[in-house]
């Protein structure tokens, strides 16, 4: 059979094997059209049928999380872990709670995750996990009510060997701070390589709140150092306002670049003298407050109910809140308003449609899996600080992130030129990150 067809073959089974599930077959499609010229210098990866297994999560669990609220209704929500492939390490991937949760998110997840963990060049597996439970609005003794139902049917599976979660949309500090001390009590273990994210009194790592977002940016920063270009002086526009946002907007903002929009799910701020940060965090970090509170804080900010970020004319584009939430209608205005350049804070937040005219037009594209592994990878670093009972530096981990996002831009930027798709960093992340996981699949033998 021709390989493309047999790669369109392997497509149509992942689909009928996963009906309804659009957004893993998009994750899957999307790496799928890259390994085509690996399957040519490398036939025992076909032969072997690595793709078809790596398709195939180790372990699916689904569970059912029954709590009460503070009026002592009752409320059931669906769990989920996918333990997706553990040749490279431990599972290890974020946990999420949003009412739009459902498998096909939590696979697509965990898709992205496996290749993304492989890319950090850590000992980790991938996996990911989360609910269909809406965290807004609830209070604190909901939110611990919820966790300690999730993790009573959770904690069988995990162990700092076996399965590794940390946070994702609506998990934070505080979500990790109750699922580990329900782990705890549960096991009756202080095993605080068992979840990442903790807090920095009780076995958390420096910098890991900011990474994902300080990562992003130094991916950007390599991109444009490539083309000889430096932050400063770029007009950005970041999507979200929660972690990754907040923290990509530091990032931006101390490289000297301006941030003139930020979002939630409500509407758009826009701010052309530069994004108050420390407003920001107070707002959501704090006060657990709507985006549209800085409008009434601020007079010179705008708000926009309901408007779409992408209409802001920018540089540097970089989505940081959830999936497909760039379009290839945005992306055709971010082009014609000149924007060079746009790294993925979030997971799959631009639209295939929306990545091919970004490479077309030949502007730098981040990949989330490349763009946004500092996250995950200063995770990895928090566990060996864990396993060696050890607390490292804000200085020193920042420089291991630096230094892990610095090497993660010069294999994905020379895998794609190797494989004949110089510039394409989609290629080249796909193709980096699966060949180290299919060499270490075809070394543990048919498992
Ligand atoms: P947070 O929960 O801290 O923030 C999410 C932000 O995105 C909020 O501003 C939220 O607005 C908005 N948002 C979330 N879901 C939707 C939706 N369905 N529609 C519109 N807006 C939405 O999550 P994070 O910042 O941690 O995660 C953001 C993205 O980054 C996700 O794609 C996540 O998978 C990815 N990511 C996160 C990492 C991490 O370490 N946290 C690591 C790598 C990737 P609102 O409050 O209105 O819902
Ligand atoms: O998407 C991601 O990489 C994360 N949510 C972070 C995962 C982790 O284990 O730190």
């Amino acid at each position: 059979m021709p390989l493309e067809e047999k790669i369109e073959t392997i497509y149509q089974q992942v689909r009928a094997r996963n009906p309804g599930e659009d957004e893993f077959h998009q994750a899957v499609k999307e790496v799928l059209e890259s390994l085509g010229p690996v399957l040519v210098k490398y036939p025992e990866f076909a032969e072997k049928r690595v793709i078809e297994l790596v398709c195939e999560p180790e372990r699916q669990i689904i569970f059912r999380v029954p709590w009460q609220d503070d009026r002592n209704e009752i409320h059931i929500n669906r769990g989920f872990r996918v333990e997706f492939n553990s040749a490279m390490g431990p599972y290890k991937g974020g946990l999420r709670f949003h009412p739009s949760v459902y498998l096909g998110i939590i696979k697509f997840l965990g898709f992205e995750q496996l290749f993304k963990n492989a890319l950090t060049g850590m000992p980790i597996g991938g996996g990911k996990g989360g609910a269909d439970f809406d965290p807004k609005g609830r209070s604190d003794g909901e939110i611990m009510r919820f966790c300690q139902s999730f993790m009573i049917e959770l904690y069988r599976h995990l162990g700092e060997h076996t399965d590794v979660p940390a946070g994702d949309v609506g998990v934070g500090g505080r979500e990790i701070g109750y699922l580990f001390g329900q782990y705890k009590r549960i096991t009756n273990r202080y095993e605080s390589g068992v979840l990442t994210g903790k807090g920095l009194g009780w076995g958390g790592s420096l910098v890991r709140k900011e990474a994902t977002g300080y990562g992003a940016v130094y991916f950007l920063r390599e991109m444009l150092a490539v083309r000889k270009g430096t932050l400063e002086g770029k007009t950005c526009v970041v999507s979200g306002s929660g972690n990754v946002a907040i923290y990509t907007i530091e990032k931006l903002q101390q490289l000297g670049a301006r941030v003139v929009a930020c979002s939630d799910s409500d509407g758009v701020i826009v701010h052309e003298k530069g994004i108050d940060l420390a407003l920001v965090k107070r707002l959501k970090e704090i006060e657990r407050r709507r985006i549209a509170d800085y409008g009434s804080l601020h007079r010179d900010a705008r708000y926009i109910a309901g408007g779409n970020i992408w209409d802001i004319p920018c540089h540097v584009a970089m989505p940081s809140a959830t999936q497909n939430e760039l379009n290839g209608k945005d992306a055709g205005r971010l082009l014609a308003n000149g924007c060079i350049a746009v790294a993925e804070g979030a997971n799959m937040p631009c639209t295939p449609e929306a990545v091919r005219l970004f490479l077309d037009a030949g502007i730098a594209f981040g990949p989330g899996k490349a763009a946004n592994a500092g996250g995950v990878a200063t995770s990895a670093l928090e566990m060996q600080q864990n396993a060696s009972r050890d607390s490292w530096t804000f200085e020193y981990t920042e420089r291991r992130l630096d230094d892990i996002m610095t090497r993660i831009h010069a294999a994905t930027f020379e895998t794609a030129e190797e494989f004949g798709a110089a510039g394409n960093y989609v290629v080249g992340a796909n193709i980096a990150g699966f060949l180290k996981v299919a060499r270490a699949m075809v070394a543990h033998g048919l498992v």
